[in-house]
């Protein structure tokens, strides 16, 4: 009872609530507790889930009381906040990471063994939240991860999608889709608040009028609306008591049903509506690379901007705060240009409803916003038509053809009698059809533009945004991609971790820099044979998650040779099929025989977007290749293929440590930076690479002879196209090529069928637009190094030690303390 003698407990102002104790005795106290009264079970009657969800719930007991501390900090100081503003976070797996974040690894393996329970076995119940595509929702994950560990405000503002990225099969080694209900057995790290949901409006028309000063007013009149519901989880920074948050938006209809119509009988009818406005979060789009012109995408694209940006103006300022400062408060980064439709949202608050001059509403908004950009394809570049972006937003298509039409005055300021250049930078394309260019629209409505890495940053200044760049040269920086080390070396790699930690003390993982220390023990032969039974202690740790996951068997003692990325013609996971094929050729014609060759085991992860049918080619004769490779016994064993179906973070974290070479292969000027490539050298695996996105800066790093270079540069690349490339020329001149291509052709991997391979083969033959053909003699050689250094293992162990000291740069501590320099605190 809560008296006038007894104060009322204010957790925050007081103090946060205590925990539970940092013992055994007092997790398996909580643990029990969330199990009984939480899931309402005994131990005794418990299912895994049921104990799965306890332990999660248990161990957040340890991170709430950071939370709410690191909450009320932020509110009573004034810092500027971050506001990452993403489509897409694949998080990957929560329990994990905040056992680390906690320190309560050891604590939980022994509350649980006390329990009677194996800690490993509930690990495994977790499904990883799958709210991303590849690498630019990793991307994500691992900034906001870094931003915590720093201290640095930032929420992170994306969509809560109800089914992530589709689990993939393998029928009839063709993909299959299959969709990820990845909250189907409860969802334990989140925290739903259905009170502090937001209306978002669609549709409808805008109206003008002009009040008594002669002032033009525009409101919009929207014919549709849902809720937003805000979902929150926590960010825990790296055992530093601050915790962010990330809050992912719901879509929930704003009446349930027509009880008229429910009443007359028509029961699907009178839930339409529902399905209607509750589609928006139901299920991320799988397209990776290419935006699909879907009007449901842009939907969700508006939806959780405009939840995120009136969640921030109207709940986490202060109730006076004056909106002309709010660029010392708040900054949002565009993760691409999903997120974009925020320029013209925040005008029209600031204009239509804070009654702002377009003047300064302008210019507090493009304070406000900046914007990275992840690709080099042009077809990447998001367009949204006008006709569809009027109908579903009115009052947003009249904001951006005013901001059009100022920015081009502008223009024509700055060149006089220019008018192709005027057309050029219009936001708005008029052929084929007339459409908004959201890549363009960032560029003028944001502070700063930046690219993912060296390379990239470059090219999207001199050939995607040239005539921007040349108007605005500051506005352009780059900053190149980082991982988090928690994530991808601390958890990851146990046992390199503590190797590391041995010889060079634990501050690393918050400082990966210091890894440079580790250099001079690759001259070393005790650590070098100690950091060799790491390598294969993480390869049989694999090869017995692939046989408990997919039922593969991999022989225990070879070049683990990996492939892990989206299925994408530019990324050239057809390159690697024809070295394979090439090496099979090499074995069954008899040029080489099963001893003489450096085995390997071939290991693939990719999904392919559903409707992208050369990716689903590719993935079908990479099943068919493997699956005829490893029956056949003339080759002694000597190759193997796996690949095992739904890559994702999880299994990410099985496969990067155990590999000995990563394939970063793309054609050169294609892959924006790459980050899987930064965390397979930081794992200590060499790198077979082409000279595109990151790859460029891991081989500056590591040094030439740590690293096989092969393949055209972009400029080469550029050349030959411009010559008229022509595959079949290669075909011609190359017969170790011919006779690859013709294998791979001949329908011997295809149960006999050669024409189940022609549309892969006959669009290299014939069109190759990703010139695998061009680079195959240089990526063959290539593979001939590898294969030379890596039967010097002691060499190859050395090389492999320098990649992992002399990769540190690739943290995403750094690249947030790179954001915050050159972006958000410029
Ligand atoms: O972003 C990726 C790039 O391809 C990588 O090179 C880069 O390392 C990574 C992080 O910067 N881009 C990417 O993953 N794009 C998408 O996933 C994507 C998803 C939907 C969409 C457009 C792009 N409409």
């Amino acid at each position: 009872v809560v008296g006038p003698t007894m104060p009322v407990r204010n957790p925050v102002a007081q103090g946060p609530v205590n925990p539970p104790a940092h013992t055994v005795d007092g997790f398996v106290e909580a643990f029990l507790r969330e199990l009984n009264f939480g899931q309402g079970v005994l131990l005794s009657r418990s299912t895994v889930n049921d104990q799965y969800l306890a332990l999660a719930r248990t161990v957040q007991q340890y991170l709430v009381a950071g939370w709410l501390e690191t909450g009320a900090r932020r509110r009573q100081g004034d810092r500027k906040i971050i506001g990452y503003l993403s489509a897409e976070y694949l998080l990957g797996r929560q329990l994990d990471n905040a056992l680390m974040a906690t320190t309560l690894g050891e604590i939980a393996e022994e509350a649980m063994t006390q329990c009677g329970l194996d800690l490993a076995r509930l690990r495994a119940q977790e499904i990883e939240p799958g709210l991303g595509n590849g690498g630019l929702g990793r991307l994500a994950a691992c900034f906001v991860d870094s931003l915590a560990t720093l201290d640095v405000p930032c929420i992170g503002y994306g969509i809560r999608y109800e089914y992530g990225i589709f689990r993939q099969t393998f029928v009839d080694d063709r993909q299959a889709e299959v969709p990820d209900s990845w909250l189907s057995l409860g969802s334990p790290w989140e925290f739903p608040h259905p009170e502090r949901q937001v209306r978002v409006a669609f549709g409808g028309r805008t109206e003008t009028t002009t009040d008594e000063q002669g002032r033009e007013r525009t409101t919009w009149i929207p014919a549709w609306d849902v809720l937003g519901i805000p979902y929150h989880y926590m960010v825990p920074g790296y055992r530093n008591g601050s915790v962010n948050t990330l809050r992912l938006w719901s879509a929930k209809a704003t009446q349930a049903f027509d009880l008229q119509i429910f009443n007359s009988g028509d029961y699907a009818e009178a839930v339409r509506s529902q399905t209607f406005a509750e589609n928006i979060s139901k299920v991320l789009y799988p397209e990776d690379s290419t935006p699909q012109g879907k009007e449901l995408r842009l939907q969700q694209q508006y939806f959780f901007v405009a939840c995120s940006l009136h969640d921030f103006i109207e709940n986490t300022l202060p109730r006076d705060f004056d909106l002309r400062r709010l660029p010392e408060r708040i900054i949002f980064q565009l993760n691409d240009t999903h997120p974009v439709i925020g320029i013209p949202e925040l005008m029209r608050i600031l204009v239509d409803l804070k009654g702002f001059e377009w003047d300064e509403a302008w210019d507090i908004t493009r304070e406000c916003f900046a914007y990275t950009c992840h690709t080099l394809l042009p077809e990447a570049l998001e367009v949204w038509p006008v006709e569809l972006l009027g109908r579903l937003l009115p009052r947003h298509l009249e904001i951006i053809y005013r901001i059009n039409d100022n920015f081009l005055d502008e223009v024509r300021e700055a060149y006089p009698g220019d008018a192709d250049r005027v057309r050029r930078m219009s936001i708005i394309a008029e052929g084929p059809q007339r459409a908004v260019r959201m890549a363009y629209l960032a560029t003028i409505g944001g502070s700063r533009v930046n690219g993912v890495a060296e390379l990239q940053s470059q090219l999207l200044r001199e050939k995607v945004l040239p005539d921007f760049s040349e108007l605005w040269p500051d506005k352009f920086t780059n900053i190149t991609n980082g991982v988090t080390p928690r994530r991808f070396l601390h958890q990851a790699n146990p046992l390199l971790s503590t190797l590391i930690t041995e010889a060079i003390g634990p501050s690393w993982v918050t400082d990966l820099e210091q890894l440079r220390g580790l250099e001079p023990y690759a001259d070393d032969a005790g650590f070098r044979e100690q950091f060799q039974a790491v390598k294969q202690a993480n390869k049989e740790r694999l090869y017995r998650e692939l046989r408990a996951r997919d039922g593969l068997e991999l022989p225990r003692h070879a070049m683990l040779d990996v492939m892990v990325k989206r299925l994408h013609e530019y990324k050239r996971q057809t390159l690697k099929l024809l070295h394979i094929v090439s090496l099979y050729d090499d074995l069954i014609s008899g040029d080489v025989s099963p001893a003489d060759m450096v085995s390997r085991t071939f290991v693939f992860g990719a999904k392919a977007a559903p409707g992208y049918y050369m990716a689903k080619e590719i993935i079908y004769l990479i099943n068919s290749v493997g699956r005829t490779i490893n029956e056949d016994k003339r080759i002694e064993g000597a190759l193997s293929v796996a690949f095992p179906a739904n890559y994702n973070v999880t299994l990410a974290e099985k496969v990067v440590p155990a590999a000995d070479l990563s394939e970063q292969i793309s054609l050169a000027g294609k892959e924006a930076s790459g980050t899987g490539n930064m965390k397979f050298a930081l794992n200590g695996a060499l790198t077979i690479g082409t000279d595109d996105g990151a790859n460029v800066e891991i081989r500056a790093l590591v040094g030439d002879d740590n690293f096989f270079l092969f393949g055209l540069t972009e400029p080469e690349a550029e050349q030959l196209r411009a010559d008229g490339y022509d595959p079949k020329a290669f075909y011609r001149s190359d017969e170790k090529l011919r006779r690859t291509l013709d294998l791979l052709g001949s329908g011997i991997f295809t149960g006999g069928d050669a024409s189940a391979s022609a549309p892969l083969v006959q669009n290299l033959l014939h069109d190759d637009p990703f010139m695998a053909l061009a680079d195959f003699r240089s990526y063959l050689d290539a593979q001939t190094r590898v294969d030379e250094a890596y039967r010097d293992s002691d060499a190859w162990t050395r090389s492999a030690i320098l990649n992992v000291a002399r990769t540190g740069f690739f943290s995403s501590d750094r690249s947030m303390r790179d954001y915050l320099d050159r972006v958000w605190l410029a």
